[in-house]
C-alpha cells in the first residue's frame, strides 16, 4: 500500500475497504487492537506521513495528524476507524478518509490555515470489544479515568491493558491530553445513521444534538435442569426472564417513542435440551432527554424484577456505558450550516452516539456533518453513501475547516 504521493478521496477508499470486511457477509470486523483495526492505523499513519503531516500518537492508541499552520489552539477534525461486529465501511472511516481529502483539497487551493488543523483517530468508538462507546475519547480527554478502564475485558477475558499492550501501548499510566486548551474546536464527519436527509432530499446535515443513551446488562440466574424431565411448574427458567424482558423494552420504547434494543444475548451452557443456569443478555437504550432515558430504563427493570419473581430467577442489572444528552453549541451549528450554494444545509439531531459527543461534553466546541445515507441503515454490511455524497462531504468539510480555521 505504499503511498507515495497523497492519495485522493476515491483512491484511499479503495485502499481500506477490504481490511476487516467478511467473505460471507460482507460486513465489517474491525475490533480495536485486533489485526484489521491495525492495518488501518498503519493506513493512517502513512497517509498522513505521505501528506507530510505531524504525527502524534497517545498512549491509548488514538492518533492526530497535525497540518501545522499558523498558531494557537488548534481546528480537529476526523473520526473513528474501529466498527461493531459485522458492520458497515462507513459509520468512522468516512470521517476520516474525508478529512484527509479535505486537507488535501485545502492545500491544492493554496489556503493556509490561521491555526493548525488536525485529522484525527479515535480508538473503540464503538465500544465493540471492551463495552464501553468512545473508550478512546473519553480516556484522551479524562471522561474515564485509566485506573477505571484498564481493566474492561472483552468476551474473550482480555483486558484492556493486555490488548494495548500487545499493540505496543504499554505505558503504565497514560494521562489524559485532549482539553478545550489545545484546542478551538473539533468538527467530526459522519455517515448519517438514519433517514433524515434522504427524506429532506439533502446531502450534507449538521448535528443540533445527540440523544442521551446507554447501555445495561441484565444477569439473569435460574436453575440448570433437563430439558424434557422437568415439568414447567417446576423450572426457574431465566430464559422466560429474558424474553419477557425483551418484549417489555421493545413496548415501553414504541410507546414513548423512544429507542430499546436487546441485540445481544448469551445462554449458559447454552445447551439444546437444557433449562439454563443463566442468561445475559444487554440492552441499548436511548431517549430523547437524560429523564426519559432513566424512566424507561427504571420502567424496564421493573419489570424484569416482576418477571423474574414469578420464574423464580434473581437478576442483577448494570450500566455499562451512558452516555448523557449532548447539544452541540447553537452558534456553531448555525455559522458552519448557513450561506451554501445549495443554501443552509440542514440542522438536525441524531440518535447515534459519537466521539463528538464526548468532546463536546468535556468543554470543547464541537459540531457534526452528516452526509447522506440513501438507506439510512447502519451498523450492518448493508450501509451505504454514494461516491457524489461522499465527495460533497470532502468538498462541505473542507469549506468548514476553511472557515472554522481562517
Ligand atoms: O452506537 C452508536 O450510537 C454509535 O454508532 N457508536
Ligand atoms: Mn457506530
Ligand atoms: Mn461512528
Amino acid at each position: 500500500m505504499g503511498a507515495s504521493v497523497p492519495d485522493h478521496f476515491e483512491d484511499m477508499w479503495r485502499a481500506i475497504e477490504p481490511l476487516g470486511r467478511a467473505e460471507r457477509s460482507g460486513g465489517y470486523f474491525r475490533q480495536p487492537f485486533a489485526s484489521a483495526e491495525r492495518e488501518l492505523d498503519a493506513w493512517f499513519v502513512e497517509q498522513a506521513t505521505a501528506r507530510g503531516l505531524r504525527l502524534e500518537a497517545d498512549a491509548f492508541g488514538n492518533r492526530v495528524a497535525w497540518w501545522d499552520s499558523g498558531s494557537g489552539p488548534g481546528v480537529l477534525t476526523g473520526s473513528h476507524l474501529d466498527s461493531v461486529l459485522d458492520g458497515g465501511a462507513y459509520d468512522g472511516p468516512l470521517g476520516v478518509v474525508s478529512a484527509l481529502a479535505a486537507v488535501e483539497l485545502l492545500r491544492d487551493r493554496g489556503f493556509r490555515p490561521a491555526r493548525p488543523v488536525g485529522v484525527s483517530v479515535f480508538v473503540e468508538e464503538e465500544g465493540s470489544r471492551f463495552g464501553l462507546a468512545c473508550l478512546g475519547s473519553r480516556l484522551a480527554t479524562g471522561a474515564l479515568t485509566w485506573d477505571k478502564a484498564r481493566g474492561l475485558r472483552d468476551r474473550d477475558g482480555v483486558r484492556l491493558d493486555e490488548a494495548m499492550a500487545s499493540a505496543g501501548l504499554d505505558d503504565e499510566n497514560p494521562q489524559p491530553w485532549l482539553g478545550s486548551e489545545r484546542l478551538a474546536c473539533f468538527v467530526e464527519l459522519h455517515v448519517e445513521q438514519g433517514r433524515d436527509l434522504v427524506d429532506r432530499g439533502e446531502a450534507i446535515g449538521v448535528a443540533s444534538r445527540i440523544w442521551p443513551h446507554g447501555r445495561y446488562r441484565f444477569d439473569i440466574s435460574g436453575e440448570p435442569n433437563h430439558a424434557g424431565t422437568t415439568r414447567m411448574e417446576d423450572r426457574r427458567d431465566p430464559m422466560l426472564t429474558y424474553a419477557m424482558t425483551a418484549l417489555a423494552a421493545n413496548k415501553q420504547a414504541r410507546v414513548a417513542g423512544q429507542r430499546a434494543t436487546f441485540g445481544r444475548v448469551d445462554a449458559t451452557p447454552n445447551s439444546t435440551n437444557s433449562v439454563p443456569s443463566s442468561v445475559t443478555a444487554w440492552m441499548d437504550a436511548r431517549c430523547e432527554t437524560d429523564e426519559a432515558l432513566a424512566s424507561m430504563v427504571d420502567a424496564v427493570v421493573r419489570q424484569a424484577e416482576d418477571r423474574a419473581a414469578r420464574d423464580g430467577t434473581r437478576l442483577t442489572v448494570t450500566a455499562e456505558s451512558v452516555s448523557g444528552a449532548v447539544d452541540f453549541d447553537p452558534s456553531l451549528a448555525q455559522r458552519i450550516a448557513a450561506d451554501h450554494e445549495t443554501g443552509d444545509w440542514p440542522i438536525l439531531p441524531t440518535q447515534a452516539g459519537h466521539d463528538a459527543g464526548i468532546l463536546s461534553a468535556q468543554g470543547i466546541l464541537s459540531a457534526m456533518l452528516f452526509v447522506r445515507n440513501p438507506s439510512g441503515i447502519s451498523h450492518s454490511p448493508a450501509e451505504h453513501a454514494e461516491m457524489p455524497d461522499c465527495l460533497a462531504g470532502v468538498d462541505a468539510l473542507a469549506e468548514t475547516l476553511q472557515r472554522l480555521s481562517s
